[in-house]
């Protein structure tokens, strides 16, 4: 599908997967109605099964599914630094319980995860509105309905990143990440093959730095997990902490087969300028204005006859400017006019004739 066609089709497509109740379909849309590829260096693949650039204003649009208890829960944002939108995820303490918990999470896939896949995004905590504490609270997990506790998931607590995993829900390996950098953005990309048992991988990297390189078990034997990103706080659900509010940005989410590779889930995360629009063929530069058949005296007369239009051709946008009010194009030297506003003076009237005879060679 060419560009253009694609440009036209996006908003056809995002709102399909919008109603869609089976995501099924999500394959074949995805990779390329959620962000095209202009503007950001990446280069869409088949690899890639699902893809956000928040750029739509509808953050998670294609998404399987959102819980959110309030209308601050989820919201379209300009990017922290700039360089155009991400999703803006705030929790309140007092916020509403969605699924028994204060929470505001989005399951990104669910029926499309298999048993090696890549996943990656942007966060970004700000200073003033995530301050650390000891309890801690979930941004990213890999979660198996029915069985409790995410068998893999990322924490932030006491300003430290946490990558937490294991196939044994009471002994879950807790493995140090990094600090939970303030007012920048982290990229942080995850490979895993998901198993219970030692073939199971589990690979992190943030801003690119290997974090994780682990074998063994990361999920618990059962169905494959499905992936949520966002705000999971379950300490408030039953009492409350040192802060009430938790806020930070997610963008370029992204989640890749096992096809997929580090570079494409690691490409530029700097967030596109806005598609330009469809560039008009280039204009074609104005012909040569004719030369001033010979310097009038200004100001020129007005010719009773209105003057003929300029020539067609369009004045390209914004480099022309407006032609100086002085002479007027001087109509076309044939067929002059012979008469004269009355206020004009003789002398000006001998000139022009004067004038008009050379120029017809008398
Ligand atoms: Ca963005």
């Amino acid at each position: 599908m060419n560009y253009k066609l694609r440009y036209f089709l996006m908003p056809v497509l995002v709102g399909t997967i919008a109603v869609s109740c089976d995501k099924k379909d999500l394959d074949e849309v995805s990779p390329s109605a959620s962000f095209s590829t202009e503007g950001t260096n990446l280069a869409v693949s088949g690899n890639l099964i699902f893809a956000d650039d928040m750029e739509s204003g509808n953050p998670f649009s294609g998404a399987h599914g959102l819980e959110l208890g309030a209308p601050h829960s989820l919201t379209s944002a300009s990017r922290p630094g700039g360089g155009g939108k991400a999703a803006r995820f705030e929790l309140r303490q007092n916020d509403p319980d969605v699924k028994g918990s204060r929470r505001v999470e989005v399951t990104v896939v669910k029926d499309e995860v298999e048993k090696e896949m890549w996943y990656a995004y942007d966060v970004y905590f700000p200073a003033a509105d995530f301050v650390d504490e000891d309890d801690d609270e979930v941004i990213n997990q890999w979660y198996q309905s029915g069985l409790g506790t995410p068998s893999a998931s990322i924490r932030s607590k006491a300003g430290r990143l946490q990558f937490r995993v294991g196939g044994d829900a009471d002994a879950r390996e807790k493995i140090d990440i990094g600090p939970v950098a303030k007012d920048t953005w982290l990229r942080i990309v995850v490979h895993m093959v998901h198993a219970s048992g030692s073939e199971g991988l589990t690979q992190a990297w943030v801003n690119g730095k290997m974090v994780v390189d682990r074998k063994g078990a990361n999920m618990y034997p059962g169905d494959l997990p499905k992936w949520k990103v966002g705000i999971y706080k379950s300490g408030w659900a039953s009492e409350t902490t040192t802060t009430n509010k938790r806020v930070l940005f997610l963008d370029n989410v992204r989640v890749g087969n096992a096809s997929a590779s580090l570079a494409e889930m690691t490409a530029t995360t700097t967030a596109p300028t806005p598609a330009p629009a469809p560039a008009p063929a280039p204009a074609p530069a104005p012909e040569e204005p004719a030369p001033a058949p010979a310097p009038a005296p200004a100001p020129a007369p007005a010719p009773e006859e209105p003057a003929p239009a300029p020539a067609p051709a369009p004045a390209p946008e914004e480099t022309a400017p407006a032609p100086a009010p002085a002479p007027a194009p001087a109509p076309a030297p044939e067929e002059p006019s012979k008469t004269y506003p009355s206020a004009w003076s003789k002398f000006n009237s001998d000139w022009w004739d004067k004038f008009f005879s050379r120029a017809r060679g008398r």
